[in-house]
């Protein structure tokens, strides 16, 4: 039960575009400026928002992507909406193969991270902002000894 919570938890839902949708995009950086704002993760899902026989999804490699070809493609979905859940981590290519969709901005690339967000970025953050705290300290305990050095050399003087 727990398990199947956790799981559920770790799924995020990414909708391309956002409201947007998947389509013929207003301009030709739509898809890579809302990717960029993602953080995607193996278990994902990505939701393409689309009418069936108006658009599909087509997942290429990025050759293919580069020029708009659905000649290699490893998986297509004519039937939208469309959810496809994201199993391993890389990058990840979709276009649409619909007449001239693709090279007027309606392709899709993403890179998918192994772990959750939260785990990757705890880990190093310790690690870093501790050899700062040592020096500081350090640096503290030396002037505060040439401090006292001073003061009972001064008293010896006097
Ligand atoms: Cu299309």
């Amino acid at each position: 039960m727990l398990a199947i919570l956790q799981l559920a938890e770790a799924q995020t839902q990414h909708v391309v575009g956002g409201t947007e949708g998947w389509k013929i995009p207003s301009n030709d950086s739509v898809y890579q400026d809302w990717a960029n704002n993602q953080n995607f993760s193996v278990g994902d899902i990505l939701v393409f928002n689309f009418v069936t026989n108006q658009h599909d999804v087509v997942e290429v490699p990025k050759d293919s992507y580069d020029i708009c070809s659905p000649e290699f493609a490893t998986n297509t979905t004519m039937k939208g909406p469309a959810k496809l859940t994201l199993n391993n981590s890389g990058q990840f290519y979709y276009i649409c193969s619909f007449g001239t969709h693709c090279i007027q901005g309606q392709k899709l690339a993403i890179i998918v991270s192994n772990s959750s967000s939260s785990s990757s970025s705890v880990a190093p953050s310790p690690q870093s902002s501790w050899s700062p705290a040592v020096i500081t300290t350090t640096a503290t305990a030396a002037a505060t000894f040439s401090l006292i050095f001073i003061f009972s050399f001064m008293v010896v003087i006097l």
